[in-house]
């Protein structure tokens, strides 16, 4: 039971989906489910109740399971623009090195070197700071140009492995290698290789079944160094983990959390929705997740989505093709708000309704030329819920989208 509750939640983002209606869904599971205890004003997150919180303990095999399925690398480069200024200028090998504003002129640094780090210099700081810190420092002002071309350089390389990139700045991005044939670590040893080869920088990988992991694990053996967390290590990998390496914990709640007795991500494991959301407000829900090593945002590569579509998994299965029609209203019209906000343009080729059922198996119905109407989803609801007549744990709805014409065929027409 425990762990159905947990799972009940799961939902996927993908390519297609969108926050905050997934934001919605959840509140709105979270507020038929467990009102009472969230409008408890009793109820307060206490070191000593999460010590008997319902859901101490609880692991989630299902989303672990979905997990299995992505591969995903954070690809980081060392000390960015500090490692380019040294390349280019090799006698400061070895030399502490910061990029940034002079401290006549009251500037910040951008980044240092490795070698300034040791003195506790940092991005961001005060040069003058700095220089108190490492009275050797070499500071350089900052070149973009430079910077811009080498990251450039970079993401070419990066799409000669794979298409699906999420740069997140110059130096950083994600990559999905899920149906890359080699294994990601080796992949990314492959990549940071390639890299080095042609711009003699160093960089840094992380590799796991999601952004999050990926992201935290690209910081363990930097610089010049990669780590993997498979799937089965995630538990592992999370109960030890300081909170505050979770997106979305800053100084103030990591703050908040070390005065409620939790320092780790396992120690916030045994808090509760309803208790993280007290604590949190929503952002106690994604929490909920992301404590667990649970994270479905998708990569997502700056190119034309497919498909949009919205699904939810619902606290209780529903058994009747009445209690899903129900649902699939909403869900019609989470989806139809969300293609006029972001799609408004787009030629819809096909509509589709997606389930899964109570033992995980899942079906989906779509059909050419139907228009995206109510009707014409609840049509397809009824033709995949008949295949198999078996309680629906979730119920996805979506629209696929024609290829966007290539510029060139645009021009064509004109
Ligand atoms: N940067 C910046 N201001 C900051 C942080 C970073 O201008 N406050 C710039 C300089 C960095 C680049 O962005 O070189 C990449 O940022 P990272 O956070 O990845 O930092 P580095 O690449 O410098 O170091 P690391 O080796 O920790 O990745
Ligand atoms: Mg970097």
């Amino acid at each position: 039971m425990l762990v159905r509750r947990v799972v009940r939640v799961w939902f996927v983002m993908g390519v297609n989906g969108s926050r905050s209606i997934h934001f919605r869904r959840k509140l709105r599971w979270l507020i038929s489910e467990e009102k009472p205890s969230l409008q408890s004003e009793k109820f307060q997150i206490t070191p000593e109740n999460a010590r008997w919180s319902p859901a101490c303990g609880v692991r989630n095999f299902d989303v672990q399971n979905e997990q299995k399925a992505r591969a995903i690398i954070h690809l980081d480069m060392d000390c960015f623009y500090a490692a380019i200024e040294v390349r280019d200028r090799p006698s400061l090998r070895g030399k502490p090195v910061g990029v940034g504003g002079a401290r006549e002129r009251r500037g910040v640094l951008t980044t240092c070197n490795y070698e300034a780090r040791k003195f506790g210099v940092r991005s961001a700081m005060p040069t003058f700071m700095a220089l108190q810190r490492c009275p050797n420092l070499i500071v350089l002002p900052t070149r973009f140009d430079v910077y811009r071309r080498e990251a450039a350089i970079i993401r070419g390389i990066l799409y000669q492995f794979t298409s699906i990139i999420e740069p997140l700045s110059l130096d950083e991005a994600y990559l999905d290698v899920t149906s890359h044939p080699s294994a990601p670590a080796a992949l990314a040893e492959e990549i940071r290789t390639a890299i080095f080869r042609t711009t003699k920088l160093t960089s840094s990988a992380g590799i796991g079944p999601n952004k999050l992991i990926a992201k935290i694990a690209s910081e363990i053996n930097k610089p010049n160094g990669q780590f993997e967390v498979k799937p089965e290590q995630v538990a592992d990998f999370m109960k030890n983990l300081p909170v505050r390496k979770i997106w979305g914990i800053g100084e103030k709640s990591e703050r908040k959390l070390e005065e409620l007795g939790v320092k780790t991500c396992g120690e916030l494991q045994r808090f509760s929705r309803p208790e993280l959301v007290n604590v949190f407000g929503k952002f106690g829900l994604e929490l909920y997740e992301l404590c667990r090593g649970i994270d479905d945002r998708p990569v997502e590569p700056d190119r034309p989505r497919k498909s949009l579509s919205t699904e939810e998994t619902f606290a209780v299965d529903l058994a009747t093709l009445e209690q899903c029609e129900e649902k699939l209203e909403e869900l019609f019209q989470d989806v139809m708000a969300d293609l006029a906000q972001k799609e408004s343009t787009r030629e819809i080729t096909k509509i589709f309704v997606k389930l899964k059922f109570n033992d995980f198996t899942r079906t989906t119905a779509e059909r050419a030329g139907l228009a995206p109407t109510l009707e014409g989803f609840r049509s397809l609801l009824e033709e995949a819920f008949g295949r198999t007549g078996k309680p629906v744990r979730l119920i996805g709805v979506g629209v696929r989208f024609a290829e966007p014409m290539p510029e060139s065929a645009q021009l064509d027409l004109l």
